[in-house]
């Protein structure tokens, strides 16, 4: 390793170990100060390149919140300060199945088995205490990986589509993302306890943040959810928002076939065969959801009945959990080319989240067109996986050399790089680290 990569990945380490609380890290320092679901599988992809105990400590921390159902709830809470909503506005205590420890209701995507398998690579090609540790870790807490996918498959993958609906903006983790706004426009908002937004306490300008619009759907959401006590099936029924989120869709499936793997190396061939079934479903499902006219995925709106047609990052769907070779290639050169990576008005080539040719493109505003390391790393890792090796090292160079400055931001201006949000965000550390390795 040389000098300069050294000190790119002891800056990122140097993150890691300022937001690390013990067992678990929380997601920014001070934006957000618990444990998040799906933060925490990248965390623990980077702290593997640290140490693979702590990475294990990480994913044993979530399981902590894991409800009776199955579900891996979006947060685990620890102390309820400096952050809204916070326990007393999820009120998961009314739900049946909640666990004994505080967390919201809802979940985020399913990327836990492919940070398993992550670590598990690295702790095979470490060998000794650490191979060991991963193994234990494993064999203690398979059948818990299990369940959060069978309840996907079981109580979130009901509509015929095949897709995983969601309940809530925050459960896609790309909350304001243009892929919502038709279903969250069709939101009314009902009567509910005021609230003080925490969030923009934390940020230099409110304008990276969604707006308050957005937080009073995001709160009546929950007030629904907590009417029905959090009962699945309820939930299908009474949400104003009710969407299949193809993105989510292709996490589920790709860590459903990663924990087969995973399975069938520690002896369980029945949950592996129950796991690519999983899999083979929720792909088949992405794959039905391609609009032909651009070949790109779209998400469902179960409420409306149509399919949402937005110009965003969920699009490329199909590349984290992989489809047919053909489709494949062609998604790989749209997203290498000139409305993509390869857009001329981008600071650097890297995916944004909204193409900037898109009339909803804003290239400082959160999930509507700003880049976020976390994708951009999640889609070289699956770019790799899937056999494009050259695709994902022109987009891993360029996504670590936006991570230059050090800051280790969550998301940075797709037009002048501008670093945004939180700085020391946790899983942006962690896939510096990943990439550095
Ligand atoms: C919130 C923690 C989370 C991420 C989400 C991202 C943002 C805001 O931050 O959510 O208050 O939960 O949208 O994907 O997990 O980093």
């Amino acid at each position: 390793m040389t000098e300069v990569a050294t000190s790119f990945a002891d800056a990122a380490a140097e993150v890691l170990r300022a937001n690390d609380r013990g067992q678990r890290t929380v997601a920014a320092p001070e934006l957000y100060p618990h444990q998040w679901s799906w933060d925490a599988a990248f965390v623990a992809i980077g702290w593997a390149t640290l140490s693979v105990p702590r990475a294990v400590e990480e994913m044993r921390h979530l399981l902590r919140g894991q409800w009776a159902t199955g579900m891996i709830p979006h947060i685990v809470f620890t102390a309820d300060a400096g952050y809204f909503p916070g326990p007393a506005r999820w009120r998961t205590e009314r739900a049946e199945h909640a666990p004994e420890v505080a967390t919201s209701g809802i979940c985020q995507p399913a990327i836990h088995s492919l940070a398993l398998y992550s670590i598990g690579e690295r702790a095979r090609r470490n060998g000794g205490e650490d191979a060991a540790v991963f193994r234990s870790f494993l064999l203690d807490t398979f059948d818990d990986w299990v369940r959060w996918h069978r309840w996907l498959d079981s109580a979130r993958s009901t509509h015929p589509s095949g897709l995983v609906e969601i309940h809530h903006p925050w459960e896609s983790g790309m909350d304001n993302s243009p892929r919502w706004d038709a279903p969250c426009a069709r939101i009314t908002v009902g009567r509910m306890a005021p609230y003080e937004r925490e969030d923009v306490r934390h940020v230099a300008a409110a304008d990276e943040r969604p707006e308050d619009a957005d937080y009073d759907r995001y709160l009546w959401l929950v007030e629904q959810l907590v009417e029905v006590d959090y009962d699945d099936e309820a939930a299908r029924r009474v949400v104003d928002f009710r969407v299949g989120d193809v993105f989510f869709t292709a996490t589920h499936a790709i860590s459903a076939d990663l924990l087969a793997t995973l399975g069938e190396d520690i002896g369980r061939p029945a949950e592996a065969a129950e796991l690519r079934g999983m899999a083979a479903r929720a792909r088949g499902a992405v794959a039905r959801t391609v609009d032909p006219q651009t070949g790109r995925a779209r998400d469902f709106d179960m409420r409306a009945g149509t399919w949402i047609d937005a110009d965003t990052i969920g699009g490329f769907a199909a590349l984290v959990c992989g489809t047919d070779h053909e489709a494949y290639a062609a998604l790989v050169a749209q997203l290498l080319g000139p409305q993509w990576c390869a857009h001329p008005a981008l600071a650097h080539p890297v995916p944004p989240t909204v193409t900037p040719d898109s009339p909803t493109f804003v290239s400082r505003t959160y999930w509507r067109g700003p880049q976020w390391p976390v994708l951009v790393w999640l889609f070289t890792w699956a770019l790799r996986h899937h056999g494009h090796d050259d695709a994902a090292d022109a987009i891993g160079r360029a996504g670590r050399a936006q991570l230059g400055d050090l800051t280790f931001a969550e998301y940075y201006d797709s037009l002048d790089g501008q670093a945004l949000g939180s700085r020391n965000q946790s899983w942006t550390a962690a896939v510096a680290l990943a990439w550095a390795a």
